[in-house]
């Protein structure tokens, strides 16, 4: 990533004028140790899409690792990193996120969730010992999948839909379209004489699958949308996971759970780094209101599609866009 001059930072247009956000106490902590957490979970959904998880069971040396082996991918140089890119829809990416136009100061890594098709073209830069982060990668994904299951059968109890695996079997599905996502915000100390102004590391957007699980070093950046349209800035903390209801969630509980909208901005001073399980269904999968969450006489609020179709949608999308709008039934 190149160190921009003064007068050039001014150029991009990654630079806003946001008013100045608090770090929110109100966000929602669940403790899966508790017995209360299905209803918590269920309130926390309705309220803000997004809450934190403590006491989560994903083992620390998993964290570490795999932190360890992302922050040493992007401290490689650009001419190695761009061998793993351009990501399209998968790979290493720099500043261009999406296929539309949309930039941010970031890098990344995006990768399947399948270890085994994960492969070559990424794991080529990953130099001397790539089965190093290979490992590391899968050893994190499969506890962090163990965890948002577990999330969302609590989440089922907690609105009584039977059975309770109705949201995990589709992240459990050999088939299941999960991805997952290495960000680095590098520190961008040329802000600090722009008073007042932020650089946008990620967009505002919201997830499009049904749950995100992100985790990341305790530097600040992420902020979240309340249902009133205010922005509050999250507190960081490297020991927890942060859930975002995603916009197939929505769709699944017409409306009750809503995708949170979230965006990241870049620190002055400390590179950011989190990692984020995106859980999807499979491709074939058809998406619409469960049945059991309607109440009676409840319309259902989406037009039914396949997963499928919904990216297919997506990727024409801006991040900003409300990508669920082309599906709700009028
Ligand atoms: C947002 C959530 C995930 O990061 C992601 C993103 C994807 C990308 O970066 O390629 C998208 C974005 C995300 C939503 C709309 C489309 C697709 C960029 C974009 C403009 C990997 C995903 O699944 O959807």
């Amino acid at each position: 990533m190149v160190v921009l001059s003064k007068p050039a930072i001014e150029q991009y247009s990654y630079i806003r004028n946001y008013i100045p956000t608090t770090f929110c106490s109100a966000i929602p902590i669940i403790d899966l140790s508790k017995p209360d957490s299905n209803h918590l979970i269920v309130k926390a959904c309705e309220e803000f899409g997004f809450f934190k998880v403590i006491n989560h069971g994903v083992p620390l040396e998993f964290i570490t690792n795999l932190e360890s082996e992302a922050i040493k991918f992007f401290s490689l140089p650009l001419s190695q990193k761009e061998k793993a890119g351009p990501p399209t829809p998968l790979g290493y990416g720099n500043k261009s996120i999406g296929l539309n136009g949309d930039i941010g100061w970031v890098e990344y890594l995006l990768l399947t969730t399948n270890p085994d098709s994960c492969s070559h073209r990424f794991l080529s830069v990953f130099g001397e010992n790539p089965e190093k982060f290979r490992s590391a990668l899968q050893d994190y994904i499969l506890a962090v999948r163990k965890m948002a299951c577990e999330v969302l059968e609590l989440m089922a109890d907690g609105l009584k839909i039977q059975p309770s695996n109705v949201f995990s079997k589709l992240l459990m599905d050999e088939k299941s379209d999960s991805v997952f996502r290495l960000n680095h915000y590098p520190p961008c100390p040329e802000l600090q004489a722009l008073k007042g102004r932020n650089m946008i590391g990620f967009g505002e957007h919201t997830d499009p699958q049904i749950i995100s699980v992100l985790r990341s070093n305790n530097t600040s950046g992420l902020q979240i949308s309340l249902r009133d349209g205010k922005w509050i800035s999250v507190p960081p903390d490297q020991n927890s996971f942060f859930i975002n209801v995603g916009d197939s969630l929505q769709v699944m509980t017409n409306g009750r759970f809503q995708s949170v909208r979230h965006r990241v901005l870049a620190n002055t001073l400390k590179s950011r780094v989190s990692m984020i399980y995106f859980g999807g269904p499979p491709l074939s999968e058809k998406i619409a209101p469960l049945p059991s969450v309607l109440m009676k006489g409840e319309k259902s609020l989406y037009k039914e599609f396949t997963w499928h179709e919904y990216k297919k949608s997506a990727y024409k999308t801006r991040l900003a866009d409300n990508r669920l709008e082309h599906f709700e039934r009028i």
